[in-house]
């Protein structure tokens, strides 16, 4: 004859369905960042929030009979202050841009031969432009690196033509310090073309970082992970059935925005955005 009472059957349903209701849910995804510290941003007073402190050239200039002009700003992406550049049509063969000595990172080892860095800022251009755009002409920020007799050198941009009056970031191609290295100099403005463009957080960080993601679920299906224009940067392919864990180290570009999704039999889909 069956001892339990009716309560210690509810009780047991219950427990069922509590683990029923958790096996259920759609697949939770862990992300760790594995780097032993943030990645740093070399670049000291990227964002302009300590105004023009740090930063050499033409600040406030404004010539002939103001065609050309580059100031600090109000219109900020982060903070309160940005860079603003206008070069008006008819002035177009200028460039307007302040600069900063980098050398520092280097001399310091804070730059090291042969680690892969990265360089981006947030920018918006596009207001009242004419002609504005390209790789290397644009607005955005330059960083250049020479040797000791500035013979051999390498230049990293990260530029844009309009962002239809929208903040956006660019970042340049991840790029190596070279041995040779022994200068650096960053500039920030607009190139060659016409415009207006406003310029803000400038970063400059090592190029990767390494990341570990774990998906748990009911029964994993496959795991994609997209990078921000879209495009699949990892597939897992058809996973084996009955999978319940799903690991992966990944090295993902620091400046860069990634989604992970993770699918399951049932059909339930996990998204998870980093950083
Ligand atoms: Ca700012």
């Amino acid at each position: 004859m069956f001892g339990f009472p009716s309560s210690g059957w509810k009780g047991f349903f219950f427990l069922v369905a509590s683990c029923s209701l958790l096996a259920a849910g759609e697949p939770i995804i862990d992300v760790t960042i594995n780097s032993t510290s943030p990645l740093e941003n070399l670049i000291i007073n990227g964002g302009f929030e300590d105004g023009l402190t740090g930063w050499h050239g033409s600040p406030n200039q404004t010539e002939k009979d103001g065609n050309l002009m580059i100031s600090l700003s109000d219109d900020a992406f982060q903070g309160k202050h940005s860079l603003h550049v206008r070069i008006d049509p008819g002035e177009q063969c200028e460039t307007r841009n302040i600069w900063k000595d980098l050398s520092c990172l280097i001399a310091s080892g804070k730059m090291n031969a042969g680690a892969q860095y990265l360089l981006s800022c947030w920018v918006k251009a596009g207001k009242k432009a004419s002609d504005i755009g390209g790789i290397y002409w644009g607005a955005g920020v330059a960083l250049g690196i020479w040797n000791s007799t500035w013979k051999e050198s390498i230049q990293s941009n990260a530029k844009t033509g309009s962002t239809g009056e929208k903040w956006v970031k660019i970042a340049g191609a991840p790029f190596e310090c070279p041995k040779w290295a022994k200068a650096s100099q960053l500039s920030a403005g607009l190139s060659y073309t016409a415009g207006e463009a406003w310029i803000d957080e400038i970063e400059l960080t090592e190029a990767f970082t390494p990341i570990s993601m774990r998906i748990r679920g009911s029964e994993l299906l496959q795991v994609i992970m997209d990078d921000e224009k879209g495009l699949t940067f990892f597939n897992s392919g058809k996973l084996p059935k009955g999978t319940k864990e799903f690991s992966k180290d990944l090295r993902i570009q620091s400046s860069g925005r990634y989604t992970i999704k993770a699918l399951d039999k049932n059909g339930r889909i996990a998204i998870k955005t980093i950083p």
